[in-house]
């Protein structure tokens, strides 16, 4: 099979063409890797390893691969491993090279060629596509492929082949074996983070039952491994959730359905805790779509056609009762939906969002149907959930009318602002910035501080609402949060009208201590759980004032880390150095260098990108449960600051 390989080396005229063509290819990954894993920070070099086990993940749906290993090696160097078939090695009839060749140089290759590879269908439609684009990306790649008692090898070099993919030996196994190193030319750094690729692994466990996972970090001092197999699959995942956030849950079983019809499959769990959240996760092909789509919008109509149905006819909502509503269905809800079907199409543009539309009629019909069964035939599950959802209800209406009642006397108040804000002259919100800050005498500074132009603040007083256990009736009332929502203008909840958002940054200004990182918290739990498309189209960011103040004659420099710290204290020779406690102790100047101005101030800018992870933070960190609060700051106390969700 590798014998006409050793024809292809680069100095045969004949294959010039298509030579020049996949180095055009790869160039242009190298050039804007953006385009193609999103970015070249910690999010885009993860993406590498995913591109791979997806092609592995992929091996296992088609039914012939049954084991995955991840291994961080020594100096950051990735191994993926599975038993399936094997990239296949022999001669792809258009390039004339080995197809596994193809896989890895020709960008956008995927699979799945067509013609008589295409015996299996590309599960996530995007799949084998990013072979190539990791190995674009890496300073070195080599693929191992064994099957049919061999090894076949290639290596390469910034995409590049340094040789043709040739026998390598004997072999009693069959599968893929690729390993590669990132290349710290392109990406800003090259540490893998175990839990990083923990959650992304387990959750590919859950999706694919009986698929075993196993990552294992062999990195000196940070020697572990974990292997990973759910035959429960996405019940096991709901499980998984409530346990990690220690959740109560209100009910047992765990509902479970699931429906096939022609190639597409549909699977549903869910169940109830005792939370006020709703948790919504759904899948195609295995690939989160955050965005929902098709799969998400036929859950949310059967569960609330279900809901109202089975309510009336068992008495649970009576006749003169309104009809109970989506988020009343769906609060203090952990639900799994996971769908698989060929030629999946990803709409939006971060194409997150399920648009084939058989898929709404499906997942519709399979809810409303075995929704029904499972209340009928677990009657004290029933209960408990009609009580949950009829108690949303109720708090729903008590919201109502709390907002009637502000929105009435904002109108009095002939929308006054509130009386603590100091406004900025501008009124452009594109161009205005709105500092929230804990405290009046912080505050007072800030005001002093600020370009007075474009910058407004917000002293914040009075003991914060723990908004984990509050619904929206709760923060109506709430004089902290208030003065918030007022001057931000856009409204929370469903009424959220982010065209009205009066600055278009929002800065949480708090102290670099305990208190501070709480106040901080509380503001990010309130803005997700009420105002995330505030967070989503990323208004939201933390000010990040100075830690220390260095000075030596009049030299005054400032450092935002330990780190930075000790480095400045060496380039400056023993100068005095005083740490700051809190904001009240720097003077207006000193806020405004290091702070607020535009010019110099470290920011960071928080997404709910990973919303998943937010919500299991802020969870844990408000919670009523204490031990899972004290370890999880033991173990992340170093990002508390940060919450760098
Ligand atoms: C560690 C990464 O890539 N495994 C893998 C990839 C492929 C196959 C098997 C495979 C697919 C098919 C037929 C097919 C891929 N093959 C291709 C292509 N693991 C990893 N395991 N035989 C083997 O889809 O028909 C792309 S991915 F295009 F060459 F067929």
């Amino acid at each position: 099979m590798a014998e006409p390989v050793q024809n292809l080396n680069q100095s045969n005229q004949e294959y010039d063409g298509s030579q020049i063509q996949v180095l055009e290819g790869l160039e242009a990954v190298r050039k804007r890797p953006g385009m193609y894993i999103g970015s070249t920070g910690p999010r885009g070099l993860h993406h590498l390893v995913y591109e791979i086990v997806d092609n592995a993940i992929d091996e296992a749906l088609a039914g012939y691969c049954d084991h995955i290993e991840v291994t961080i090696k020594p100096d950051n160097i990735m191994e993926v491993v599975d038993n399936g078939r094997g990239i296949p090695v022999g001669i792809q009839p258009k390039l004339g090279i080995p197809a596994v060749t193809v896989v890895f140089t020709v960008l956008h290759a995927g699979g799945k060629f067509g013609g008589d590879n295409s015996g299996y269908k590309v599960a996530g439609g995007l799949h084998g596509v990013g072979a190539s684009v990791v190995n674009a990306l890496s300073e070195w790649l080599t693929v191992e492929v064994h099957t049919e008692g061999k090894v076949h090898a290639q290596r390469f070099q910034r995409g590049t082949e340094d040789a043709p993919l040739a026998p390598a030996g004997d072999s009693a196994r069959r599968g893929t074996v690729v390993r590669w190193k990132a290349d710290a030319e392109i990406f800003e750094e090259t540490d893998y983070d175990y839990e990083t690729l923990l959650t992304r692994l387990r959750e590919q466990a859950f999706l694919n039952a009986g698929v075993r996972i196993t990552l294992t970090d062999e990195r000196p001092g940070r020697e572990q491994t974990i292997s990973m197999m759910y035959e429960g699959g996405i019940k096991s995942f709901v499980e998984h959730i409530h346990k990690r956030r220690s959740l109560t849950v209100l009910h047992e079983p765990i509902v479970y359905f699931m429906a096939q019809s022609g190639d597409s499959c549909a699977e549903v769990a869910l169940q109830y805790n005792d939370s006020y959240n709703e948790l919504l996760l759904s899948f195609a092909n295995n690939i989160h779509t955050p965005d929902g789509g098709t799969h998400e919008q036929g859950f949310k109509t059967a569960m609330t056609r279900a809901f109202n149905d089975f309510g009336r006819a068992k008495g649970y909502i009576k006749d003169k009762d309104e009809n109970l509503q989506g988020n009343d269905v769906r609060e203090g809800m952990t639900a799994i939906i996971s769908v698989k079907l060929t030629d999946a199409q990803f709409e939006g543009q971060t194409k997150a969002k399920l648009g084939n539309t058989e898929m709404r009629g499906l997942v519709e019909s399979l809810v409303y149907e075995k929704l029904k069964e499972y209340f009928e035939e677990n009657p004290a599950a029933a209960k408990a959930i009609y009580d949950k959802a009829l108690s949303a209800a109720r708090a729903r209406e008590a919201a109502k009318k709390a907002r009637e009642l502000v929105r009435r006397k904002t109108v009095m108040e002939s929308n006054r602002m509130p009386g603590k804000l100091t406004d900025c002259r501008e009124r452009d919100p594109a161009l205005t910035e709105i500092y929230i800050v804990e405290g009046d005498s912080a505050g007072g500074t800030a005001k002093q501080g600020r370009d007075s132009n474009i910058q407004a603040i917000l002293p914040l007083w009075g003991k914060m609402l723990n908004v984990e256990k509050a619904r929206l009736d709760k923060v109506y009332g709430n004089e902290k949060l208030m003065p918030v929502v007022t001057a931000l203008g856009c409204g929370i909840g469903d009424e959220m009208d982010l065209s009205k958002l009066r600055y278009h940054k929002v800065f949480i200004m708090s102290d670099a201590d305990v208190d501070g990182s709480h106040i901080c918290t509380l503001l990010l739990t309130f803005f997700f759980r009420f105002m995330r498309p505030l967070l989503e189209a990323g208004h939201v960011y933390v000010a990040q004032p100075p830690l220390y103040k260095l000075q030596k004659g009049k030299d005054v420099r400032y450092a935002f880390s330990d780190e930075e710290m000790a480095r400045l204290s060496q380039e400056m020779g023993e100068p005095r150095i005083s740490r700051y406690k809190g904001l009240g102790e720097m003077n207006a100047e000193q806020l405004w260098e290091t702070t607020m101005d535009p010019a110099n101030r470290v920011i960071v800018q928080i997404s709910v990108d990973d919303a998943e992870l937010a919500d299991e933070t802020f969870t844990i960190l408000m919670g009523d449960k204490v031990e899972p609060r004290r370890e999880f700051i033991e173990t992340n106390a170093k990002y508390v600051k940060n919450l760098d969700i």
